[in-house]
């Protein structure tokens, strides 16, 4: 499952985006004051699956989201002392456009870029410390005992030492997978794919409504989201979270009304899906048919560990169909009789779509 953080200054919407993240989930749990709920992904296919399958149960993919209960930690104070902003898959930022003379910002105006660029200057400040730190162990280490791999750490810490210290995050930085291996133990977050949600104005929704390119010029933030390498998406907070608390085909027709063919929730999963580089596969059978989202380029093997850990372990074969063929065909039995039922070893990589049946041994 994929986790993911919000971040943001006080009063730019965190809690209002987590409330509408989460708000098809009955309970969400609280550890400390740490919110966290679980967002249902949105996956048409899913729902044509289960008029194959009639299951018991339907299972969507799911994303989980954290948010900062207390206003002064949700704020810049010692970002990286949040566990739940370093475990994090990626970081949501939530950037205030919104105006409302009844909510102050804590810094006294709106000004989208000046947030982006704040937050973005902790996260940097935040890997410095974590990077700076490293290379004194290195170094002493290196007087001590000289090793290539040691060496080798150096010259990858220094490269992303100098690359902090020229204002530029991680996540912009070309890596091989070998370099990105060995930097995940330090959990960098400015290392993490961020995904800049855009908190508007009501005001603003007949103008640009959800369009991003129209969002980023009409609040500056065009060049932030060049030079950052990251992407943005567009949410009315306060407004679609009051329509997501409506029923379901009140707030079909709320949404259409306003000229949003998606709710927020949507766009925001899909938007950090595609951030991401996530795709789904699918289990599916009598009991339940489900939905299971992982980084592209995964093998089955690895694939099967979003499952059970036992599936991979004692991982045999994989028996894989893709979406077109079992949604053309029908069913299993009869892809099976047109050969299109492929079986796959533990390196074949997981395609989007994929229907797949784990053999493993126990
Ligand atoms: N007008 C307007 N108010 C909003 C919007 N989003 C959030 N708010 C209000 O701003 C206040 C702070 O929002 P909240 O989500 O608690 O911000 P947080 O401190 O970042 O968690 C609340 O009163 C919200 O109702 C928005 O899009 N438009
Ligand atoms: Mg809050």
């Amino acid at each position: 499952m994929l986790h993911a953080a919000l971040i943001g200054f006080p009063a730019s919407g965190k809690s209002t985006l987590f409330q509408l993240m989460t708000s098809t989930q009955e309970n969400p749990r609280s550890k400390g004051d740490i919110a966290i709920g679980i967002s249902k992904v949105p996956d048409t296919r899913l729902d044509v699956l289960c008029d194959i399958y009639n299951p018991k149960k339907r299972a969507p993919a799911t994303v989980e989201f954290t948010d900062i209960l207390t206003m002064a930690r949700g704020g810049t104070q010692s970002l990286v002392d949040v566990a739940s902003y370093r475990n994090a898959d990626a970081l949501v930022h939530v950037v205030r456009a919104f105006r409302d003379n009844s909510v102050p910002h804590p810094s006294g105006s709106i000004d989208p870029v000046r947030d982006a660029q704040a937050m973005e200057d902790e996260l940097l400040l935040a890997d410095l410390g974590v990077i700076e730190r490293r290379l004194e162990r290195l170094a002493k280490d290196l007087k001590r005992s000289y090793s290539n791999e040691l060496e080798h750490e150096q010259q990858l810490i220094q490269r992303c030492r100098t690359a902090l210290e020229e204002g530029t995050p991680l996540r912009a930085l070309k890596m091989t997978s070998a370099d990105l291996k060995q930097l995940r133990g330090f959990q960098l977050l400015s290392a993490k794919p961020l995904l800049l949600v855009i908190n508007l104005d009501e005001k603003d929704l007949t103008d640009v409504g959800v369009n991003i390119e129209k969002v980023a010029d009409r609040t500056g933030l065009t060049k932030f989201l060049a030079r950052a390498a990251t992407t943005a998406v567009a949410v009315y907070g306060k407004i679609e979270l009051e329509i997501a608390q409506l029923e379901s085909l009140d707030a079909s027709v709320f949404l259409q009304d306003l000229g949003l063919n998606e709710s927020g929730l949507d766009r925001v999963i899909q938007t950090s899906y595609d951030l991401l580089g996530y795709l789904s596969f699918f289990t599916v059978g009598e009991d339940e048919c489900r939905a299971w989202s992982i980084p592209k380029n995964t093998p089955a093997q690895i694939a099967a560990r979003e499952i059970h850990s036992d599936i991979s372990r004692g991982f045999i074969r994989a028996e894989v169909v893709d979406y077109k063929s079992l949604t053309s065909r029908g069913s299993m039995p009869i892809c099976r009789e047109h050969g299109e039922v492929r079986l796959e070893g533990k390196e074949y990589i997981v395609k989007d779509g994929d229907i797949i049946n784990f053999r493993f041994a126990t």
